[in-house]
């Protein structure tokens, strides 16, 4: 949780054609460039320097750049979306990934199928979900990869109807983990300290631990207050828009 690097990119006025499980109306593009900013500010807040790619017409979701690939102190990993509408926002994050790493290596295999939501990177290991963007094929592919750099991959399981395994859970710090009831009661974390958040608060969980403050959705004061006792330092962005596309905080960055 340490960094001292994101890559974000802005959203485009195609984002009210963005992907949505449900949909609750149309995202305005004012708004979520607004929030986008605070974003940003909050990032570089922490000392962090922040590349704010262009905005990319042609893909709706492409301001959720976590997706398209995983970044890790040693190198990056360019991953395939299983999305298709967003399979070719990867291949556009691949030349700024190289501009900033001696290392990129690729999810190559066709049948391979991962997305940078379904991975949650704590001290000891990498999770990834499967989920209906990430397959088994992927997931494999992905630790021989990264079995390179020593990581251990651990394959877990995103709840039915979830997006991504990380729409439901945020590393806090080294041993705890924010996650959602549901998510932890899957028995995932076992060996870790689970913080869930308060029922009802679900959305809340996909928050950041980005150096010393947890960036996270405003509007959910049960589950901030609970940070705060915990002693985390706690900065809220408005989510409103996003929201509306199953986009949280850990969507809108990639961060080393
Ligand atoms: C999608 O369905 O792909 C986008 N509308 C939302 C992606 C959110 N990304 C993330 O959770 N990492």
């Amino acid at each position: 949780f340490t960094f001292t690097h994101a890559i974000t990119r802005k959203p485009s006025a195609s984002i009210v054609a963005g992907l949505r499980a449900v949909d609750t109306g149309t995202p305005s593009l004012a708004l979520m460039t607004q929030h986008h900013a605070d974003y940003i500010a909050a990032l570089k807040a922490t000392g962090a320097t922040v590349v704010e790619l262009e905005a990319l017409e042609d893909f709706p979701d492409s301001v959720f750049v976590e997706d398209t690939a995983l970044c890790l102190p040693e190198g990056a990993v360019v991953m395939r979306p299983g999305a298709p509408s967003r399979l070719g926002e990867a291949a556009r994050m691949a030349p700024h990934l190289q501009a900033l790493y001696k290392h990129v290596l690729h999810i190559e295999n066709p049948e391979s199928f991962i997305e940078g939501g379904d991975i949650l990177t704590t001290e000891t290991e990498i999770l990834v979900g499967r989920s209906a963007r990430t397959n088994a094929t992927g997931i494999a592919e992905l630790a021989a990869r990264v079995a390179l750099w020593d990581y251990k991959v651990r394959e877990v399981f995103t709840p039915p109807g979830v997006l991504h395994f990380k729409t439901d859970c945020s590393l806090l710090d080294a041993e705890t983990i924010l996650s959602t009831t549901r998510l932890a009661a899957s028995g995932c974390f076992e060996g870790y300290r689970v913080i869930p958040v308060a029922e009802g608060e679900e959305p809340c969980a996909n928050t950041i631990r980005f150096n010393d403050a947890v960036i996270m959705p405003q509007g959910f004061p049960r589950t901030r207050d609970t940070l705060l006792a915990q002693g985390y330092k706690v900065v809220e962005i408005g989510n409103t828009e996003c929201a509306k596309l199953d986009g949280g905080m850990s969507c809108l960055s990639l961060r080393f």
